[in-house]
């Protein structure tokens, strides 16, 4: 937990920009796994730890605008619940190291906003992710579980997102202690990636470190020689000589801060020609990145040039044709990046996306573009300092994409489909950065993972 001025000066903040209604922010409860009482892991709502910092279960904090003061509703345990869990502290005390005086207990939550809704105050809510808080949200505001998101308060989302993502010094330094856990987790997968070595044992083993560095992965670990799968948790290969082990993973802080990296590692740790050139221009394509994040550099405008960086090394190896401009513009690249370039890091891997990426990501400035490919980009607006982004290019052979494309003969001006089989087998490259956003540019935050192609060579082969 940070100083309980950090809290009380995020409440306040907060009722600096909504000036009437109450501000109910849920926390998150237990999730039973396969009976009641055998739970997946904790994760407590970023939200509430954004403003009210307790990590516990059951528990709903109201910042009321018009009145100035601050709720916390829960319960406190009972002999039972000690007989089972050791002494907890009462949440007077928890609530006191958050700077809040008045609590209850949860029911009392029910009341406070029955009450409210009568007087007619506004109750400022969020959209909900988990079904218990969509149906507590239903039993408090009398709104239909399956519709009350649409009620949340444009408002108080438009306010949390101003704030959550421009971090303090004290964000920064959970960030970096996530990072440096990230790396033990990449370099240890690097050194394993050893032909006739199973996925899921690198993948556990990295797991594991997330959870001795004192938080959990900050999202399931993407692991697979099959890199061309974006999103891919099947671990359950052997590594072949010859094939490219693509690892995208992170760790959470003691205090829930993420860190997101990815980097491609060879097995038994040689490249061939084909993969050193792919991996070049990835790796140009990352550094590219890094170099134009600057405060009021619009993000979107980051991504395209970065795609044409991809588009120009393509071109050069005469995997696509024509002007790389024109490619980019046409969207050719989005056959071998089909992603956006990057994303707001912070509580959250992709920060507040439970709030809505069109708020996160976008504003009214800059709108997100209709187009395969960009169309995914999470983040396109202006830069500031204060935000933490990661940057993660990648280029990919997707033998089913590259199918439908050449019989649908879409982008054939640029695209030089007859080269693309000695590629087929090929996988994926991503090379994941995070970055901050400083007054004058950018730094990578914490140690740089091995990214050199010589460097991971090395890496693996432990030299
Ligand atoms: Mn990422």
């Amino acid at each position: 937990m940070f100083e309980k001025s950090v809290y009380i000066n995020r409440r306040n903040a907060l009722r600096d920009d909504i000036k009437s209604g109450i501000g109910l922010i849920l926390g998150n409860v237990d999730s039973p796994m396969n009976y009641s009482d055998n739970t997946f892991h904790f994760r407590q709502d970023s939200n509430f730890l954004y403003f009210f910092g307790i990590d516990l279960q059951g528990l709903a904090g109201i910042i009321d605008f018009d009145e100035g003061k601050d709720y916390i509703f829960g319960n406190d345990v009972d002999i039972e619940d000690i007989i089972w869990m050791g002494p907890q502290i009462p949440l007077k005390e928890k609530a006191g190291l958050v700077g809040i005086e008045n609590t209850a207990p949860f029911n009392k939550l029910f009341d406070f906003i029955k009450n409210a809704i009568k007087k007619g105050r506004k109750i400022h809510y969020l959209p909900a992710y988990r079904a218990e808080n969509k149906m507590l949200l239903e039993q408090l505001t009398g709104i239909s579980s399956f519709i009350v998101n649409k009620g949340a308060s444009l408002e108080l989302i438009k306010g949390i997102v101003k704030l959550r993502s421009i971090k303090d010094p004290n964000e920064i330094e959970e960030i970096k202690k996530a990072c440096a856990v990230g790396y033990e987790m990449h370099v240890t997968a690097m050194k394993m990636a050893q032909a006739g070595v199973p996925e899921q044992r690198i993948a556990g083993t990295i797991e594991g470190i997330a959870s001795f560095g004192g938080g959990m992965v900050s999202f399931p670990v993407i692991l697979s020689q099959n890199g061309e799968t974006l999103h891919n948790h099947d671990h359950s290969q052997i590594l072949k000589e010859g094939r490219l082990m693509l690892v995208d993973a992170g760790a959470e802080s003691g205090m829930h801060y993420a860190s997101d990296f990815t980097r491609t590692t060879p097995v038994d740790g040689k490249f061939t020609q084909q993969q050193k050139e792919i991996y070049k221009i990835v790796l140009a394509a990352n550094n590219k990145a890094t170099e134009l994040i600057r405060p009021g550099i619009i993000y979107l405008s980051v991504h395209l040039e970065v795609s044409r960086v991809i588009a120009q090394g393509l071109t050069d190896l005469g995997l696509m044709k024509g002007n790389p401009e024109e490619a980019v513009k046409n969207g050719a690249h989005a056959l071998f990046f089909p992603h956006g370039l990057g994303h707001m890091m912070g509580l959250d891997v992709h920060d507040m996306e439970d709030l809505g990426q069109i708020y996160v990501g976008y504003d009214d400035e800059i709108r997100p573009v209709d187009q395969f490919g960009t169309a995914y980009l999470r983040l396109g607006r202006k830069l500031e300092p204060g935000f933490v982004i990661t940057n993660e290019p990648g280029i990919y052979f997707i033998p089913a994409l590259i199918d439908k494309w050449k019989s649908e003969k879409i982008n054939t001006d640029f695209i030089n489909f007859q080269k693309l089989d000695e590629y087929r087998s090929f996988g994926g490259i991503r090379l994941e950065d995070d970055i901050l956003v400083t007054e004058t540019g950018s730094e990578i935050i914490g140690e740089r993972i091995p990214i050199d192609p010589e460097e991971v060579e090395k890496t693996v082969s432990g030299k």
